[in-house]
């Protein structure tokens, strides 16, 4: 009897520490991006975000078109944080992270469909491993208030309306979180928060606040109607002189899924079947805590 109490013993410890191995190496959630990161400091901005978070960032996939300055840009955000992510592109870049990844994987996507659908129509293995899908962009909901369908109002979804269309033929079995920018536009990044990223000396927060004062200056001198109606500049203000006042100078659009993905209790969705739906409708931001999301970005650097 006694020696069946031991066994039983070493047996219920041996599981204990197994379950909390198992537990400490796979807690961490794995998570590929797919980004069309440019001069633009949005997509940045989240990759920067999700290389300090408490996720297990399995790789950054470049869309669409095989861009190599796009592979370039992304790698050397990561250089600069010291981190090393597969970076790649392509739907075959895509298929290889996610089938060999141990686990189901979150998928952010920051940038149109193109490359996850065709990695999908390859290899229906890719679906499967999908566990859920945070989708930056514009949606409708149908009038049963079951489905949602891509708004072509969305950058995301205009660049590629047929794999759009495609990717949310998963949604009976792959969650969609869909940040709109309802969202977006609630939570706008300070000047000065940039200016904090730099001041510490830390390549990486300096390089995001180039890319942010550069992005303006360059968003405003190239497209001087949008940039005066999404900032409210007044006709007779040179567009110069709004950039010196400008107290706010990125609405972070692809930040926010992410956010929305590491710190659900900040947010209020509205969820349609299994899907929740973020600041996609004018008038419901979708936010519950919008001090501590900006805390949470002031605090990157
Ligand atoms: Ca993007």
């Amino acid at each position: 009897m006694k020696r069946i109490l031991k066994y039983f013993f070493v047996a219920f410890f041996c599981s204990v520490i197994l379950y909390a191995c198992e537990q400490g190496a796979g807690s961490k959630r794995n998570l590929l991006i797919i980004t069309d990161i440019g001069t633009d400091v949005d997509d940045m901005e989240a990759l920067c975000l999700a290389a300090k978070s408490d996720v297990n960032l399995i790789g950054i996939a470049c869309t669409p078109n095989h861009s190599k300055k796009m592979v370039r840009e992304a790698s050397h955000v990561m250089d600069l944080l010291n981190r090393d992510v597969p970076v790649g592109t392509g739907k075959v870049f895509i298929d290889s992270v996610i089938t060999s990844a141990k686990g189901s994987v979150k998928v952010l996507l920051i940038a149109p469909a193109t490359d996850l659908v065709a990695a999908i129509e390859d290899d229906y293995s890719v679906a499967e491993k999908i566990d859920s899908i945070f989708f930056q962009g514009q949606v409708f909901v149908n009038s049963e208030g079951n489905l949602i369908i891509p708004n072509l109002e969305a950058y995301n979804v205009s660049q590629d309306y047929r794999s759009a269309q495609k990717l949310f033929g998963f949604q009976h079995k792959i969650p969609f979180t869909i940040v709109g920018k309802y969202a977006a536009y609630s939570i706008p990044i300070k000047k000065s928060t940039f200016e904090k990223y730099a001041k510490n000396g830390d390549p990486a927060g300096i390089y995001l606040r180039d890319a942010a004062v550069n992005g303006i200056n360059n968003f405003a001198h190239e497209r001087p109607q949008v940039f005066r109606s999404v900032y409210n500049v007044p006709a007779d203000m040179p567009v110069d002189s709004a950039l010196a006042v400008m107290k706010y100078i990125s609405n972070p659009y692809d930040a926010a899924v992410l956010i929305s993905m590491l710190r659900p209790d900040l947010f209020i969705p509205t969820k349609v079947g299994i899907h929740s739906l973020i600041g996609t409708e004018k008038g419901n931001i979708g936010i519950k805590d919008s001090d501590a999301i900006d805390r949470l970005l002031f605090d990157l650097f």
